[in-house]
């Protein structure tokens, strides 16, 4: 069944990972698609390969190259976006990323900004743009895709858990600033999950990031996406506040069971 035939659904750091996952798991339920992030070419690969898959057609996905750490383009985007795609009604904000694993007092600032840009500032420009319209419409639903890292914080994780903390507050503040709207707001959490999230982390260096699934089987983007469907399939008076999951052989961010 076409759980959200022509719900908009506009998914930030779309082109890997969970974003691309919850692209999948969205076009499937006949969802349209807004796209966004700074790789268009593999938005445009996302975008092919729906369209084969899932019969989705031009008029089904809109793609947005995007900074979201540039004000201006993320207002930009959204205030041109053509009037066929103006209504989102489902914000996924999920472009992300960690930079190093230093310790506070040797970092680097060039990775503290990238990571406080991106994570914090990204989602709160992208929560500004969009979500007077979900008011004034009296529906929509932000989903934030937070961390364990929010909850706990790891030995050199500092900067990183920090910005996951604050996604956390932010979605609780959000919530509170809706009430009285219909407008939900959801925090998804995951442990580990296995993507380009390791790689971008150490900078390129596949050797260290595969280090981190070691032993492991780490949770997958699909898995997460299946999470964030879930939350935007509840019905309507129904809003899921938060969603930590892990992979079992996770217990918390430091506390892993590797079996070789
Ligand atoms: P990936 O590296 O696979 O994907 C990250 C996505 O974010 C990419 O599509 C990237 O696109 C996009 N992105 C990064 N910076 C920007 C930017 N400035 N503007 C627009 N898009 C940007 O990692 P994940 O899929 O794992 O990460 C997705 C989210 O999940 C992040 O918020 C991450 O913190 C969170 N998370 C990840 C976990 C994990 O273990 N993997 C666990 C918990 C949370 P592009 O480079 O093309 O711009
Ligand atoms: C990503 C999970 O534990 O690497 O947010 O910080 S962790």
């Amino acid at each position: 069944m076409l759980f959200l035939q022509n719900q908009i659904v506009l998914i930030t750091g779309a082109s890997s990972g969970i974003g691309a996952a919850c692209a999948t798991v969205f076009a499937s339920a006949g969802a349209k698609l807004i796209l966004a992030a700074r790789r268009q070419e593999r938005l445009q690969e996302l975008a092919d390969s729906l369209v084969e898959k899932y019969h989705s057609t031009s008029e089904q996905i809109h793609l947005l190259q995007l900074d979201v750490r540039d004000r201006s383009a993320v207002e930009s985007a959204i205030s041109s976006l053509p009037p066929a795609w103006s209504e989102i009604d489902i914000l996924i904000n999920n472009a992300g990323l960690s930079r190093g694993l230093d310790k506070l007092h040797e970092g680097e600032f060039a990775d503290w900004e990238e990571m406080i840009d991106t994570n914090i500032k990204g989602l709160l420009y992208l929560t500004r743009y969009v979500v007077p319209g979900m008011v004034s419409r009296d529906r929509g639903h932000v989903i934030n895709i937070g961390s364990i890292a929010g909850y706990q914080t790891y030995p050199g994780g500092n900067v990183y858990c920090g910005t996951k903390a604050a996604v956390r507050a932010i979605s609780e503040g959000l919530k509170q600033d809706l009430l009285g709207t219909s407008v939900k707001v959801s925090s998804v959490d995951p442990g580990m999950v296995e993507t380009e999230f390791s790689e971008v982390r150490f900078h390129g260096n596949t050797e260290r990031a595969n280090q981190v699934y070691q032993g492991v089987t780490p949770l997958t983007a699909a898995d997460v996406a299946d999470v964030v469907f879930f939350c935007a399939t509840r019905p309507s008076h129904v809003n899921i506040n938060q969603v930590i999951l892990m992979p079992v052989d996770q217990a918390s961010t430091i506390l892993v069971n590797r079996r070789r």
